[in-house]
């Protein structure tokens, strides 16, 4: 089955983490309502929605995404890059338990799941700000022994590596041509964003269809041109806490049964 793990919006949100926007007051009952959408919407592609309860005390804890990279064998607990992040963890480590094998992320690494982008046996990973070289050789001893290789990737002027690129389909990625070099993606097609879009390139692949942030009204054109099928989901109210539509969840094949 195919699960997607998420978590409530914390009431604390209006303290999340910033990095490139200004602070803007976060309307908790409308984000609220567009998460559980984003849920719906999850469960309309087919998932199980295991969905946590919000914390209190975890501004950005909605962001599961940056907790986890789950893969076929085993999931990678992350180690996030703000410090004010890693109590997202355990909570994490317990409702993945079930579904897969574990293994940690360690001081001094530190990674944000956001920068991580899974493409077959090639796993790319943001040197951004929270995403460190010690992760990468960490990543590289975990995932070895499975035939992984662990890729470092410059971006500039966003947050993560996906908010600069995402996989839409297996040899096509979407992406922001002025934060990460497209070239970077070796025998992949890529389709860029609309110029006026920067933030649009991050979206979520579930199977066979792209779930798209709704405010990316082009870029949304352009990758259905591009024959994929698109779905869209507003999420305008996280954006302003720097969230996106990868963030707000962990999605994966498990072979636990229901
Ligand atoms: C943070 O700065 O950590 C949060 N405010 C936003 C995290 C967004 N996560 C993601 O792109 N994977």
């Amino acid at each position: 089955m195919r699960v997607a793990i998420t978590r409530g919006v914390s009431p604390a949100i209006g303290s999340c983490e910033l990095t490139y926007r200004e602070r803007e007051p976060v309307d908790l009952e409308r984000a609220r309502q567009q998460h559980r959408e984003y849920e719906q919407c999850l469960a309309d592609l087919g998932c199980t929605v295991v969905s946590l309860p919000a914390e209190p005390d975890l501004p950005d804890s909605v962001f599961v995404e940056d907790t986890a990279v789950v893969l076929d064998e085993l999931a990678l607990l992350t180690r996030p890059g703000a410090a004010s992040r890693r109590a997202e963890i355990p909570s994490i480590a317990t409702v993945l338990g079930p579904h897969c094998a574990t293994v940690r992320i360690e001081a001094p690494a530190t990674l944000d799941g956001g920068d991580v982008l899974v493409a077959g046996r090639t796993i790319y990973v943001g040197r951004s700000t929270r995403s460190n070289e010690d992760a990468l050789n960490q990543m590289r001893d975990r995932l070895a022994p499975y035939g992984y290789s662990v890729v470092p990737v410059p971006l500039s002027g966003c947050l993560h590596l996906k908010s600069a690129v995402t996989l839409v389909a297996d040899d096509v990625v979407l992406v922001n041509p002025a934060w990460v070099d497209a070239a970077r993606f070796v025998g992949m097609r890529a389709i860029e964003v609309d110029p006026r879009e920067p933030e649009a390139a991050n979206t979520l692949r579930v199977g066979e269809v792209v779930v798209v942030a709704a405010a990316f009204g082009r870029t949304l054109e352009r990758v259905s041109e591009a024959g994929l099928d698109v779905v869209p989901v507003d999420l305008s109210e996280l954006a302003k806490a720097e969230g996106a539509v990868t963030c707000c969840s962990l999605v994966f094949e498990s072979s636990q049964r229901r």
